[in-house]
């Protein structure tokens, strides 16, 4: 029997207040109105950013259902909805892509102006909630919320994938793996034959590792102070691995010796200003590009010489890879179909929805890459 057009009684993870653990919980999901898509969620990651919305250094509304890197089934669209359709594959977009704001429309720019990241509002585009648990309105997370067997999210926040795709791989598309592979062939456009150094080892750093390696980067030295994580840098691409606690000089100063004078691109995948500034100073002088992808502390400044951008650096940043969402997931799941990198090396825990809090707890104590909760 379709389920199109009816409230749809399903379980979900709540998070009902700041720092607790989430709570199963049988949710209502109304049903997609206008310019709206109703998925059924089969595989979701659990990412940082979703551990930053539960200890509030990410303020969004509760109770929400949080989750942001997914990959589903559409079970219904609402009217006008041309782009998808049920049945579909589907990732859901944390960064939408309007097709019709500047950004949008600009060939570079991919943070649409219809993003809601950096003030989640909590609600849908017209700004109500499609969920309802013990009958409380739930707010939504990032047009997104895909810790629930169904969600609803804008047309804008949808992207339709290949037929034959394995949902719980492809999930990490929606964010971790595409953050760090696009901050090296979008944002920095690491070039054939270059010379990279990655800062921090964990999902995105290993992703962007892989995207150093597609671009046909010649060295890709891996930085990271547990020495633990070489292996795997290893194995998705890194050249040589280094700890900057096996040194007694600055590690800015070991990367320009091993480099001959600066690497060509660096990358800060930790978020921490220090090893921003090494990032910044350990690539070449005159033509070094340098990409922030880790999450910097909120609301803090860091000071730098602009002397270290005059002689010819470019420091730059950027949210997704760079990648125009709705564009570019097709085309990455596409890459992904095609062998161009895989994704089993990014995945060391598979859990049911229901173990959620266990897997925030891998992801805090640094025990997994990516855990995917499936449903
Ligand atoms: N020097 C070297 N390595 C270090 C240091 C240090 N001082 N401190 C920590 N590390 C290493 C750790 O040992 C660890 O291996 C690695 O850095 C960090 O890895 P994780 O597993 O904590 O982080 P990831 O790969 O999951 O990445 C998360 C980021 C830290 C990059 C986080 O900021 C993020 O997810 N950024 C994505 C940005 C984004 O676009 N977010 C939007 C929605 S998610
Ligand atoms: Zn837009
Ligand atoms: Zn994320």
């Amino acid at each position: 029997m379709s389920t199109a057009g009816k409230v749809i009684k399903c379980k979900a993870a709540v998070l009902w207040e700041l720092k607790k653990p989430f709570s199963i919980e049988e949710v209502e999901v109304a049903p997609p109105k206008a310019y709206e898509v109703r998925i059924k969620i089969v595989a979701t990651g659990v990412c940082r950013s979703d551990d930053h919305a539960i200890n509030g250094s990410l303020v969004t509304p509760l109770p929400a259902i949080i989750g942001h890197e997914a990959a589903g089934i559409v079970e219904s669209i609402g009217e006008g909805v041309t782009t998808v359709k049920p049945g579909d594959k589907v990732i859901p977009l944390f960064v939408p892509q309007c097709g019709k704001c500047s950004v949008c429309k600009h060939p570079e720019g991919n943070f649409c102006l219809k993003n809601n990241v950096t003030k989640p509002r909590g609600t849908l585009m017209d700004g109500t909630s499609r969920f309802t648990c013990r009958g409380k309105p739930i707010y939504h997370f990032i047009g997104t919320s895909t810790f629930t067997q169904y969600t609803v999210v804008d047309e804008i926040s949808v992207a339709k994938i290949d037929a034959d795709s394995p949902l719980e791989k492809v999930c990490l598309i929606g964010c971790g793996f595409s953050t760090g592979y696009g901050s090296a062939v979008k944002v920095a456009k690491v070039t054939q034959g270059s010379t990279c150094a990655v800062f921090g080892l964990g999902g995105v750093g290993l992703s962007v590792i892989m995207g150093c390696k597609a671009a046909g980067a010649a060295r890709i030295i891996a930085v990271d102070i547990n020495k633990d994580k070489f292996v795997k840098a290893k194995e998705v691409g890194a050249t040589e691995c280094i700890n900057p606690r096996d040194y007694e000089k600055p590690i800015e100063e070991v990367l320009k010796e091993m480099s001959g004078g600066g690497v060509d691109f660096s990358f800060e995948v930790i978020g921490r200003f220090d090893t921003m500034m090494a990032a910044l100073l350990c690539c070449q002088e005159a033509y070094g590009v340098s990409v922030i992808v880790g999450i910097p502390p909120s609301a803090q400044n860091l000071p730098m010489n602009p002397m270290l951008l005059l002689t010819g650096r470019t420091w730059k940043g950027a949210i997704f890879g760079g990648f125009k969402s709705k564009d570019s997931v097709p085309k990455l799941v596409a890459d992904f179909m095609a062998k161009k990198f895989p994704l089993d090396p990014l995945i060391t825990h598979v859990l049911p929805l229901e173990k959620i809090n266990e897997g925030f707890d891998l992801l805090r104590s640094g025990k997994s890459v990516r855990t995917v909760l499936t449903f």
